[in-house]
């Protein structure tokens, strides 16, 4: 390592004396002006990281959904997955090491992860359109030129494109081209490709405009989406990641059947998850669900244990995930399946897997999969909102000095600390019918969230209201105490 250089750059990306950040849900986020000196250090992970593994790193320079003034950073690993747990820690020590420490503990890493520093380095840089991404990405740059680095920069890029990209140059271009026209032709071709076939079969489906119009947004990164519509009587609703998972799993569900393989299907999602939502992929279509703690790094690494793994949080992050054995089945069925039905079912199932960004949920990819389920099924947004109504649920956020005073486990469904708290939810939980709270810290912002859902509106918005009171008493809440919505 050339620690002449380490000392030089790091200077000039020097850390605010007593700052300390946490890898959070997503990586590190936090005020654009306190991260110079997390993302010049995320350059020199990246490139530790690359050197580990020998293979591409991507990083992406992003603050997601939070406010323009904030940023973050999220590191790609080498098949499109998030950052391996088990380096978080790393990013951790190295993000609050003071100056003269970097030294040592870039050393102390090398040793723990078995990192060859004469390795070459190889990482792959995107960010969003924050007034402070630029400046923020070339600070990057620097990190990974210290450690003697290669780096491609894809400028404006959305977090799942830099995700496709990193996969696609580690997998020498067996999932793809890294490049954005490579990202563009693989989804538009699956989509045209899945269109016609239905098309084929009936001329009576199409993708036009009913009368509630159905509309979509993506989150600032683009790897979220939600679906809504305005009903006759001028009625908002949202179709959230729940009803998104619940589509998708319907459809491939139908087409499994028909390939008549004994393949595993499960839906993963997390305490978020609307109840009805659970109740009615449970039981009425019969798929296992399972529940892990927010974060797509956790849905995606339980997904990874079946044959198709359909993963979704509420808020919109989600995607389907094959097992290698399923999509070479699929494959095979494709080529050599005499039977008509299961030929055209596979082939489904293929161009659904072509269409699908299988290392991150995105929002694009989703669209497209959404859009021709709706087309195929000639479901309206109506049909499709009302497979099963939403259980009325409020979410909450407020202050407190420190939200790492909440400790949770069960997937985030109870509390542990601070004292007393899981029992006087315990308590509030059983005045109503249907109900449910908890409460977790979260991991992007510098909030304890609060989600209640009850029989009615009124009901889980005064649960919901009761639970943050506790929360604001036994957890030091910041200001005056919150009020009834
Ligand atoms: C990130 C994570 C998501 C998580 C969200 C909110 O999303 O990737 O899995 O649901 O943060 O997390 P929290 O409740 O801990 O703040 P994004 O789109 O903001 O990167």
């Amino acid at each position: 390592m050339d620690s002449e250089a380490l000392r030089k750059y790091s200077a000039l990306h020097p850390r605010p004396a007593g700052l300390t950040l946490q890898y959070g849900t997503a990586g590190f986020r936090s005020k654009a002006e306190q991260l110079d000196h997390v993302v010049f250090r995320m350059g020199l992970l990246a490139g530790l990281r690359s050197k580990a593994v020998t293979a591409t790193i991507g990083i992406m320079v992003t603050a997601s959904h939070n406010p323009e003034e904030d940023n973050g950073v999220k590191l790609v690993d080498p098949l499109g997955e998030m950052l391996h747990p088990s380096w978080e820690e790393y990013a951790t020590q190295l993000a609050n090491a003071e100056e003269q420490e970097l030294q040592k503990v870039i050393t102390e890493i090398c040793q723990k992860a078995a990192v060859n520093l004469h390795k070459d380095a190889s990482v792959f840089i995107g960010r969003d359109t924050r007034p402070s991404s630029e400046r923020l990405s070339q600070s990057v740059i620097d990190g990974i030129q210290v450690l003697g680095g290669q780096y491609h920069d894809y400028g404006l890029v959305t977090t799942p494109q830099l995700h496709y990209m990193v996969c696609c140059q580690n997998t020498q271009g067996q999932y793809g081209k890294a490049t954005l026209e490579g990202y563009y032709e693989k989804l538009s071709k699956a989509f045209m490709e899945l269109i016609k076939q239905g098309l084929a079969r009936s001329t009576s489906l199409g993708l036009d405009m009913k009368p509630n119009e159905r509309c979509c947004s993506f989150d600032g990164d683009a790897d979220r989406i939600v679906y809504y519509y305005k009903d006759t009587a001028g009625h908002f609703h949202l179709i959230d990641g729940d009803k998104i998972a619940t589509l998708i799993s319907i459809f491939l569900k139908e087409l499994l059947a028909k390939v008549k393989q004994d393949f595993k299907m499960a839906v993963v999602q997390t305490a978020y998850a609307n109840g009805n939502s659970t109740r009615y992929l449970q039981e009425t279509l019969k798929v296992p669900v399972h529940c892990v703690k927010t974060g797509v790094k956790h849905l995606h690494h339980k997904a990874q244990e079946f044959d198709v793994g359909v993963y979704f949080e509420a808020n919109g992050h989600g995607t389907v995930l094959f097992s290698k054995a399923a999509e070479t089945k699929i494959r095979q069925l494709v080529k050599e399946e005499k039977d008509n039905e299961k030929r055209e079912a596979a082939k489904m199932l293929e161009n659904m897997i072509d269409l699908i960004n299988q290392t991150v949920g995105d929002a694009v990819s989703d669209m497209l999969v959404i859009e021709a389920i709706l087309a195929l099924k000639g479901l309206t947004v109506q049909q499709w909102d009302a497979l099963y109504a939403d259980l009325p649920n409020r979410l909450l956020k407020i202050q407190v000095a420190d939200r790492r005073v909440i400790d949770t486990t069960d997937a985030e469904r109870r509390a542990l600390t601070p004292p007393g708290l899981q029992e006087k939810i315990d308590a509030l939980v059983k005045k109503y019918k249907l109900s449910r709270a908890f409460v977790r810290p979260s991991g992007t912002e510098d909030v304890v969230r609060i989600y209640a859902e009850a029989d009615t509106q009124e009901n889980a918005d005064a649960l919901a209201h009761e639970v943050s009171l506790a929360v604001f008493h036994l957890a030091g809440g910041k200001g005056a105490p919150p009020q009834p919505i």
